[in-house]
């Protein structure tokens, strides 16, 4: 059968459009695809949460690709391990407590984790803003990336969901926009605070501990929680990242009644 062209057209805009109109309502939406937002999303969607993750970028994995200075490998301390053993990463033990893995490797499986547990993932989309309600959260606002890029003067659209994890990493770009125009975060220093210097030890706790809902339905994950309470950043080690993301999973499904 010979190949028609506009049947290649037909097919990528019918799946899309079904896939993102599968989206404009759901349990969870994720901003952000780096490797909190990537697990959370797994977990969630493992979990039958309806979930979908929203990445700026053209690929999905954040500050995981290029392990540390451009070195493409991760370090996972020993708490984490069993992430890598569930995601079926191939690691190595490099000294008591210290496990190195391949961070493309890392990435892909990850990505291939929260697919095959159902959640999507629209990359090339910005959230640009919330849909903020009776001082809640209930949707993010989106636009294509190339749309932000090029500061067209272009609408974005919305989408409807029970609860959104702010997934951005440094620049906690979801809590920044709630304080900057709906309200007070819940968190004691009311607006994002910004990460402090490198303490890899304190940092990866503190990813992790403070975990939590910081505006009604909006929860926070990954390097976004150092950035809103002031804990310190941590290097190459993703071991607090992937648990911190898991947390936010677990605590929103809780909330979901679905754990
Ligand atoms: O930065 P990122 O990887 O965050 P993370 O999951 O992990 C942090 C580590 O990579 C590393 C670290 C660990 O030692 O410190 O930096 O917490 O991924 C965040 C993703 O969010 C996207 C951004 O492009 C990146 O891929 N992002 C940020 N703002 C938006 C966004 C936005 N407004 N809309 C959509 N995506």
């Amino acid at each position: 059968m010979p190949i028609k062209e506009i049947k290649v057209t037909e097919a990528i805009v019918k799946t899309y459009t079904e896939r993102l109109l599968n989206s404009i309502d759901l349990d969870v939406a994720i901003v952000g695809g780096g490797p909190a937002g990537l697990m959370a999303a797994a977990v969630l969607a493992e979990n039958g949460a309806k979930t979908a993750l929203f990445e700026r970028k053209l690929s999905i994995g954040g500050g995981m690709w290029g392990g540390g200075i451009g070195y493409n490998v991760i370090v996972v301390q020993e708490k984490a391990k069993y992430i890598l053993d569930t995601l079926k990463i191939n690691y190595k033990k490099f000294e008591e407590g210290y496990y190195t893995a391949d961070s493309i490797e890392s990435v892909s499986k990850l990505i291939s984790f929260a697919k095959d547990n159902g959640a999507e993932i629209f990359n090339l989309t910005s959230v640009e803003d919330v849909v903020a309600k009776q001082g809640k959260i209930c949707g993010l606002v989106l636009n294509r990336s190339p749309i932000e890029m090029a500061h067209l003067h272009i609408d974005p659209i919305t989408i409807q969901s029970k609860f959104v994890i702010d997934a951005t990493g440094h620049p906690a770009e979801v809590a920044n926009i709630i304080s900057e125009k709906v309200g007070s975060l819940k968190t004691e220093k009311k607006s994002v605070i910004g990460e402090r210097s490198m303490f890899a030890e304190d940092g990866e706790k503190f990813v992790v501990e403070k975990v939590d809902e910081i505006f009604p339905n909006v929860y926070v994950a990954g390097m976004c929680v150092g950035a809103v309470y002031g804990g310190p950043r941590m290097g190459p080690i993703f071991g607090g990242m992937l648990t911190s993301g898991e947390k936010a999973a677990e605590l929103i499904l809780k909330r979901l009644s679905l754990l």
